[in-house]
């Protein structure tokens, strides 16, 4: 299904990648130590030691960006972005890999710069932690897990909008859900819940749309 790449190099990205998923979740945490801290007015060890992570996480993620961008653009495509997936075991169509770069698109030019990338990371961050609290060591989550995953990531569905959302995700229709499944679900309800949030301007929890609004929004979070 995907062109996996075999270069050595891209190899070495994968592991690079890996390590800077662990190190982001780092970050992430120490940034609520920083919060604590700053009411005593002092710069602490920890927050020295907090910010020596921050840069060196930063550092990898840019080796990593670095190494996917082979040409040196400044910015990575789907194709480069779904090889670099690849590359980790992460399997995704590339119309996956173009919505993750739709939702941190911030300059809309289709294509993702670093700091782009720096955002989809913390959300894959996020996702991955939720999937590995609950996976138990098998690598795939049942329905009810996902459920719970999706809740710790913080969106609540009822019992059809997760179960219809859940069957399509599971590519291989056995009530297991992988992590690039897990991945691709949620990267549709993020979109989904953008979308909805744009046409929910009054806060209500509640839109109405026209047949067009609707064709719209539905292929705009097709993946
Ligand atoms: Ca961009």
């Amino acid at each position: 299904m995907l062109d996996v790449v075999d270069d050595s190099e891209e190899e070495q990205g994968k592991s690079v990648a890996v390590e800077a998923t662990v190190m982001v979740v780092d970050e992430e945490e120490e940034k609520e130590i920083n919060v604590k801290d700053f009411g005593a007015g002092l710069t602490t060890r920890r927050q020295q030691i907090a910010q020596q992570h921050s840069m060196e996480n930063r550092a990898i993620l840019r080796e990593w960006f670095d190494r996917v961008d082979s040409q040196r653009t400044g910015n990575i495509t789907a194709t480069q972005l779904k090889s670099a997936f690849a590359v980790g075991n992460l399997h995704f169509p590339v119309s996956v890999v173009q919505q993750m770069i739709r939702m941190y698109d911030f300059d809309r030019n289709g294509t993702m710069s670093f700091d782009e990338f720096v955002e989809l990371n913390k959300f894959l961050l996020k996702v991955q932690q939720a999937f590995s609290g609950l996976e138990r060591g098998r690598g795939y989550l049942v329905p009810d897990e996902a459920y719970e995953a999706l809740v710790k990531i913080g969106f609540s569905l009822d019992s059809p909008a997760f179960y219809t959302v859940c069957e399509s995700f599971d590519q291989t229709k056995t009530g297991k859900l992988r992590l690039d499944d897990f991945i691709a679900l949620c990267i549709f309800v993020q979109s989904a819940r953008n979308l909805f949030n744009s046409f929910d301007t009054s806060k209500q929890g509640r839109v109405t749309l026209d047949f067009n609004q609707f064709v719209y929004c539905t292929s705009n979070c097709r993946i």
